[in-house]
């Protein structure tokens, strides 16, 4: 394929409901919308999942915005003929970090790609599966009443898995609130980054909630004090914020840093590194799941393309559109069946066609780059 044009949207989508994590509150998404355009005039679209402050990561909507277009777009333009969407990854090596920016232009090229396949993103990636197992990831409430309320709530909808934001304070008692109301289902807590090894008694006294996994407890450039937490607890740890690649992946497993890994395509820099992390865990009987930034739809419609590798064997965040927003910019939105099953689209791409309307709506800047 020859690329011809590249247009950045910058959107702004309020959520429906405040979202808390360790790392603070978020009431909406600013966040960018790629749209890669080949010779015949086809489109592939990709969602950079920035925010707008580098609390999650190191990146912004603004920095992302600037890496793409000063250096990402013209070494794409520079290329020429791209055969293959696996050789944009090393076409962006030479640029250090900036993952999300990265797997934004990745992303909306495997789209195309498949779309010129007559394909769906799904199969042309290698997924295997014709419906994906999705739970939900509750942010932080005030109280064990409106977090057993809201367990409640998502329970009743069909979610196969609950994980649970946690921070210091806001801990194992909620957890343990959970526990007793709705005996054992299947779940987790997510800590993003807040303990550090000081709290390891903590971590011991959770082993007995029988949690699934514990994600990303201790800091978010460490895999040492990881590896000595989880050789001094039953509980598996799973790590998010500290794989950046397939090398950060092999380093943790060989450290014994983690036993499960939560894969986020932007935050590994595309499609083609979140494969590569697939595939080295399937080697070494780890298994992963698919993480979530707050996607609008396009994202989202990716992540529910990679769940399908077949060593997805855990419930991800991928939770359907209407739990996050009042309007979609994707047709149709993502949905999910009672019993907490996402459908895999058998269309061509990502699989869902873009609402025109929606996208222009929630469009605050546009930019577009020709060859
Ligand atoms: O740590 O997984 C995380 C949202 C924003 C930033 C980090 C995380 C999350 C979530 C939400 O847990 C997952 C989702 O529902 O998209
Ligand atoms: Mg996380």
């Amino acid at each position: 394929m020859r690329i011809e044009k590249v247009v950045l949207r910058k959107l702004k989508m309020d959520l429906k409901f405040p979202f808390q994590t360790s790392f603070g509150t978020q009431t909406d998404r600013e966040f960018i919308i790629t749209e890669v355009y080949d010779e015949a005039g086809q489109v592939g679209y990709g969602e950079c999942v920035v925010n707008s402050n580098p609390f999650y990561n190191e990146e912004t909507v603004q920095t992302a915005w600037h890496i793409m277009k000063d250096f990402l777009i013209p070494f794409l333009f520079q290329k020429g003929e791209i055969s293959h969407p696996k050789e944009v990854n090393d076409l962006f090596k030479q640029v250090r970090r900036n993952n999300m920016a990265k797997s934004a232009l990745e992303g909306a090229i495997w789209d195309l790609y498949a779309k010129q396949q007559g394909k769906p993103l799904a199969e042309v990636i290698g997924g295997t599966k014709d419906k994906i197992s999705v739970g939900v990831s509750i942010g932080i409430q005030e109280t064990k009443e409106a977090l057993v309320a809201t367990v409640g709530k998502y329970l009743e909808q069909g979610f196969q898995k609950i994980k649970i934001k946690i921070k210091p304070g806001k801990d194992i008692e909620m957890l343990q609130a959970v526990r007793e109301q709705f005996g054992s289902i299947p779940m987790m807590a997510d800590a993003n980054s807040a303990f550090t090894l000081d709290d390891i008694e903590l971590f011991k006294q959770m082993d007995s909630l029988g949690l699934i996994m514990i994600e990303q407890p201790l800091a978010h450039d460490d895999i040492i004090d990881h590896a000595k937490l989880q050789a001094a607890v039953q509980t598996r740890i799973c790590l998010d914020e500290s794989i950046h690649s397939v090398e950060d992946a092999r380093k943790a497993i060989e450290l014994g840093s983690c036993k499960v890994i939560n894969i986020k395509i932007g935050r590994v820099g595309g499609i083609t590194e979140a494969i590569k992390v697939h595939n080295l865990c399937k080697e070494n009987n780890i298994p992963v799941w698919c993480g979530g930034m707050l996607e609008s739809g396009i994202g989202r419609a990716h992540n529910v393309a990679i769940t399908t590798l077949d060593n997805f064997t855990i419930p991800g965040d991928t939770a359907p559109s209407a739990r996050y927003w009042e309007q979609d910019i994707i047709e149709p939105w993502i949905d999910m069946d009672a019993e907490g099953n996402i459908e895999v689209s058998k269309k061509p791409g990502i699989g869902y066609d873009i609402d025109q309307a929606a996208l222009e709506k929630y469009t605050v800047e546009q930019v577009s780059f020709s060859k």
